[in-house]
């Protein structure tokens, strides 16, 4: 069944470390062997060896309209017969800069990069130099990509520093970094409390999908505003998933609480690598060429990457009918899912917002990082390889979201609950 995927992933590893180019793709958290896709269309992957998978990674988020999406293909080939970059500014970069700010609250300035690391690495190095203040806060569970800042865990106990979660990152650099516990703003008051005056930034998922899929308790979200605005700290969204996915203006339209500073990635390049951060004019204004604080990308604002992100974020803007139906797909798959782990009495718990949806394996409420480690990874396990037998592709580790495309019919949708059913049928035997 994955012959060309085992062969393939065997010479991959002589040449790239781990065989994969992002650490979550070689199926460490699941086990087995990373299958390794040729192409995709609509809601349809399709493997080496030629399987077929429903698809619920959606490669992360971005294809919310489905793969190879026409108006998204056709921008890309238009734009690549006129070259692939030119180093130098462009209309095309202009147009998704005012159609991002048309859409989304709160951003009066953007600035463009080329992953969604390297637009929260600018958004803390922007909220640092904004501010005079070195120190941030992070919360346990959230990813904000790989730049050093965020490597950090939760500094043990009353250690409120953090410490670095991955070697290469320095202890100097981990001391500024404070982790809070999501969903907890006692916790959050009481780093303030304890570094009074010293904290530049916040920066939080609003709707964490890195831990699977965790939603914001009632005023969770606006308690960190009125305390960002009361100390002087810098409120940054990192929306690098929620962004265009939970509504035309992500989170913020959806909860209705405007950040500082907003970090984009994932929807925004339809695929193609764009990362963005933006927010208030007077934050964004310290940002060089205007100010001092340096920032730079010799591809940032690439033509074909631009004509990507407008070519889809032009369909989400003309149409939030979308967001309607995947609301609806996902609610769909959501309770038909609960259904089938009902039945056979399975453990589990969901969170769902739009078309993030959360499964987790553990009878309690999941609400944050420790809640979240409660699920059952061997659970998790079962159901990845049971649901990926029967051409399911969810996503390969207990700690991701699913991400829904609007390229799903209900016929997709029945046939994962159909799988969902046999493969929990499967796993009441294995587990009890
Ligand atoms: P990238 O550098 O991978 O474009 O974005 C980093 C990032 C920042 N913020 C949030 C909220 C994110 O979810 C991400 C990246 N998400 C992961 C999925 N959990 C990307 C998958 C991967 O690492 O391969």
């Amino acid at each position: 069944m994955y012959e060309k995927s085992k062969q393939l992933y065997e010479r991959a590893q002589k040449f790239i470390p781990g065989g994969v180019n992002s650490p979550v793709r070689a199926f460490k958290a699941v086990g087995g062997t990373p299958v390794f896709f040729e192409k995709a269309n609509g809601a349809i992957l399709y493997d080496a060896d030629g399987n077929e998978y429903i698809d619920y990674v959606t490669s992360w988020g971005p294809m919310i309209l489905g793969h190879a999406y026409p108006p998204v293909i056709n921008a890309v080939k238009k734009a690549a017969e006129n070259s692939t970059s030119f180093g130098a500014p462009t209309e095309l970069e202009i147009e998704l800069a005012e159609l991002i700010i048309k859409m989304v609250p709160g951003i009066d300035k953007i600035r463009m990069v080329n992953s969604g690391t390297e637009a929260c690495m600018s958004a803390i190095r922007v909220a640092r130099g904004f501010t005079g203040r070195n120190k941030i806060i992070k919360f346990e569970g959230c990813y904000h990509g790989h730049g050093d800042s965020f490597l950090i865990k939760a500094g043990s106990g009353a250690l409120t520093f953090g410490t670095p979660s991955s070697p290469g990152v320095t202890k100097g650099t981990a001391e500024d970094t404070l982790t809070a516990s999501y969903n907890d703003l006692e916790d959050v008051k009481r780093l303030f409390d304890e570094n009074k005056g010293e904290i530049a930034a916040l920066i939080i998922e609003p709707v964490p999908g890195n831990m699977g899929c965790i939603l914001p308790n009632e005023g969770f979200l606006e308690g960190l505003r009125e305390l960002c605005t009361k100390e002087g700290t810098v409120l940054i969204f990192d929306e690098v998933m929620t962004g265009f996915r939970l509504a035309r203006g992500g989170a913020q339209e959806v909860y209705g609480v405007e950040a500082d500073l907003t970090t984009f990635g994932k929807i925004i390049g339809a695929g193609l690598p764009v990362g963005a951060y933006g927010g208030k004019e007077e934050i964004m204004n310290v940002v060089s060429p205007t100010g001092p604080v340096y920032q730079a990308g010799t591809l940032s604002g690439n033509p074909l990457a631009m004509s990507a992100g407008l070519a889809l974020l032009s369909e989400l803007n003309d149409n939030p009918k979308i967001y309607e139906e995947l609301d609806l797909k996902t609610t769909h798959l959501e309770e038909w899912l609960h259904r089938v782990f009902k039945h056979h009495e399975i453990p589990h718990t969901m969170n769902r917002l739009g078309s993030m949806l959360g499964i987790f394996f553990c009878e309690e409420k999941v609400t944050d990082f420790s809640t979240a480690t409660q699920t059952n990874q061997e659970m998790f396990k079962f159901f990845f390889h049971g649901m990926l037998e029967r051409g399911i592709y969810l996503p390969p580790s207990a700690y991701e979201s699913l991400f829904l495309s609007n390229a799903l019919t209900q016929e997709h949708i029945d046939k994962t609950v159909a799988a969902a059913d046999e493969v929990a049928e499967l796993m009441a035997e294995h587990f009890n």
